[in-house]
């Protein structure tokens, strides 16, 4: 009999560093990481990690001929700052990527006969607003309303969103409930923000930025003006957030995308948590024409009252206890050693 196992994938990403630490407190759970990177030696020893590509086929032949793969947390992306350098890679990872893993977890559901559930980290970045005035007169769309995304990376991602529901509801036009398919579900960032690692290759990063450079000493340029606001998490919510969406009966879950946030701040009120913190912090505002381009097309916040109902979401973080229980202290201590 083959073992079972959950599979975290982008494991060495912010996020799946963060899930892996989770997961691996969990009894009784083999954990399979994968990223194109090791991870970092305190992690690796949790794991069975595996350095490869997303888009290697034989790799996950592999894989499923020796385990039983009961959760797919798919986390590997390039991310929204990154993708636009690099579109074509963007959409062979995000889409590429996705749908292998997609057809894999809907074989495996149909061959067992027992749905391997499949988690999918959706991003703010489906959205597209059109316009500032847009923004400002619609700060809490709900999860169908302006998905115009501008970026390659949110059109990656409401076309994952869109293929995850055609391989559970839809695959090869089986019956509607049929047992073998696989149980997708999926839940849609804020822009995130972690104590122990620094994002790179997104667009909410001008937020974690700042915070770490201030912990260093260092001055920092925003590269956004500073009404620039979107909403926000803190990273342990985050995790918590694919834990209980995974855990949550399937006859609760009314949708399967599901918004969620936890606070919505201008890049200045971001700023002035962390003065408030760090009152010797150097920060100036150079907005860059692309990147504020992103920005502006993402919502101030989103409506995440379906998720709030549905399986429970309910944010531990809001900023104020974000920033003074969870980010500053580990920051801090993290640059003092
Ligand atoms: C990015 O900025 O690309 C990500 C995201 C909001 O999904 N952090």
């Amino acid at each position: 009999m083959r073992k079972k196992a959950t599979l975290i994938t982008g494991a060495a990403g912010e996020v799946g560093q963060a899930l892996v630490e989770r997961v691996s407190q969990q009894e009784n759970t083999h954990i399979i990481s994968m990223d194109i990177k090791p991870l970092p030696p305190e992690l690796d020893s949790k794991v069975q990690h595996i350095v490869g590509d997303i888009l290697d086929k034989s790799l996950f032949n592999r894989l499923v001929s020796e385990y039983d793969i009961t959760h797919i947390y798919h986390l590997a992306a390039l991310l929204s700052t990154s993708a636009e350098y690099q579109p074509m890679l963007a959409h062979d990872i995000n889409v590429g990527g996705t749908m292998q893993l997609l057809q894999l977890a809907a074989e495996q559901s149909e061959w067992k006969r027992n749905p391997v559930k499949f988690i999918f980290p959706s991003s703010v970045a489906a959205f597209g607003m059109g316009s500032l005035e847009n923004k400002a007169a619609n700060p809490r769309p709900q999860e169908w309303e302006w998905n115009n995304p501008i970026t390659m990376y949110g059109c990656n991602k409401l076309y994952g969103e869109t293929l995850g529901i055609y391989y559970s509801n839809h695959y090869k036009q089986l019956a509607d409930d049929n047992p073998t398919m696989l149980d997708y579900r999926c839940v849609r960032f804020p822009g995130l923000i972690s104590a122990y690692t620094v994002p790179s290759g997104g667009t909410s990063d001008y937020g974690p930025e700042m915070l770490h450079a201030a912990a260093q000493g260092k001055p920092y340029a925003c590269f956004v003006r500073e009404s620039a606001a979107i909403s926000f998490m803190a990273m342990p919510d985050a995790v918590t957030s694919l834990i209980q969406v995974a855990s949550a009966p399937r006859e609760k879950l009314k949708h399967q995308i599901y918004n969620i946030t936890a606070f919505s701040l201008s890049a200045e009120e971001f700023a002035e948590y962390v003065k408030k913190h760090f009152p010797d912090a150097e920060i100036t505002y150079e907005s860059d024409i692309n990147r504020q381009r992103i920005i502006d097309s993402w919502p101030i916040d989103m409506n995440d009252d379906a998720a709030r109902r549905d399986w429970g979401w309910n944010p531990d973080y809001d900023a104020e206890r974000a920033f003074s229980e969870y980010l500053v202290p580990n920051i801090r201590k993290r640059y003092e050693s």
